[in-house]
């Protein structure tokens, strides 16, 4: 039995990068009086490196423009990081980064159906605050029982930590939780906790190859692609388009029926 919903932010409750924290931290570079650019294709190798500053310093560590010492760098990056989230807040605040589909419709059914709920990410609070405000409302918080971010954990996705830290929070088991991840990091991070994972793939991660999911899909806005395919469903059924509650509990059943999990 799922006691616990355990979401990913990035690229599972928004697509947040592409033209979120990736126009932000163009728009840092600018205003630093900066040449950088990061168009779409490399920003999407750079989201290889999980945590917006360790992106900045991975791409600052491949330029030859970039200041020569450690410690330059990593004030260059703290402060290009501030920059960023401050102008990502921005874009979020003014609708640029909107719920995936499907996302709303599965928190408040967890909700109504009495399960717990923890937001799971190694995004900065300030971006998981900016983010939730926006769209749940000032009392966005109240919705979820833990919230685990980049700043409460040393190692941030794929190491498990950030899962683990969920789990003591809310004290459960991993197989008495489902993780819903969008990335191979952000499953194997999952897995790496023993947590079962459902993956919607967002536009970064539609190739990334993924194993050891109990489902893999296009998103929460349709039972369609999916693998394994959803359960038959009643004629009638009052959410026919949606991925519910439902299909997520007979994976997860499923998952435990086959064991090929693991
Ligand atoms: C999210 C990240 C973050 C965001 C940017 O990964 O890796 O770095 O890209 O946010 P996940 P910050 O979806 O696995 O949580 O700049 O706050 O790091
Ligand atoms: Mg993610």
């Amino acid at each position: 039995m799922i006691q616990a919903l355990l979401w990913d932010v990035d690229g599972t409750l928004a697509e947040t990068e592409r033209d979120g924290h990736r126009v932000a931290f163009n728009q840092a570079f600018e205003a630093l009086g900066l040449p950088w650019r990061w168009d779409e294709a490399h920003y999407g190798r750079l989201l290889r490196v999980t945590g917006g500053r360790e992106r900045l310093l991975a791409d600052l560590g491949t330029r030859s423009d970039a200041p020569a010492l450690p410690a330059e760098r990593e004030a260059l990056a703290r402060e290009l990081h501030r920059r960023k989230n401050g102008f990502y807040a921005e874009l979020v605040a003014a609708g640029g980064v909107p719920l995936r589909p499907g996302v709303q419709a599965l928190l408040d059914e967890a909700a109504a159906r009495g399960l717990r709920q923890a937001i799971v990410t190694t995004t900065s609070r300030v971006n998981v605050q900016a983010l939730l405000a926006r769209h749940l409302g000032a009392g966005w918080a109240r919705r979820f029982d833990a919230i685990v971010c980049g700043e409460d954990v040393a190692a941030k996705k794929p190491a498990p930590e950030a899962y683990q830290r969920a789990l003591a929070a809310l004290q459960l088991g991993p197989l008495q939780t489902l993780a819903l991840e969008d990335s191979m990091a952000g499953a194997s991070a999952a897995r790496a906790a023993e947590v079962p994972v459902v993956v919607t793939r967002s536009t970064y991660f539609a190739q990334d190859p993924i194993e050891h999911a109990v489902a893999v899909g296009p998103g929460l806005h349709t039972r369609q692609g999916w693998q394994p395919a959803p359960a038959h469903r009643a004629p009638g059924h009052s959410a026919p388009g949606r991925v519910t509650l439902d299909d997520l509990a007979d994976w997860f059943a499923r998952m435990e029926l086959v064991s090929h999990f693991g």
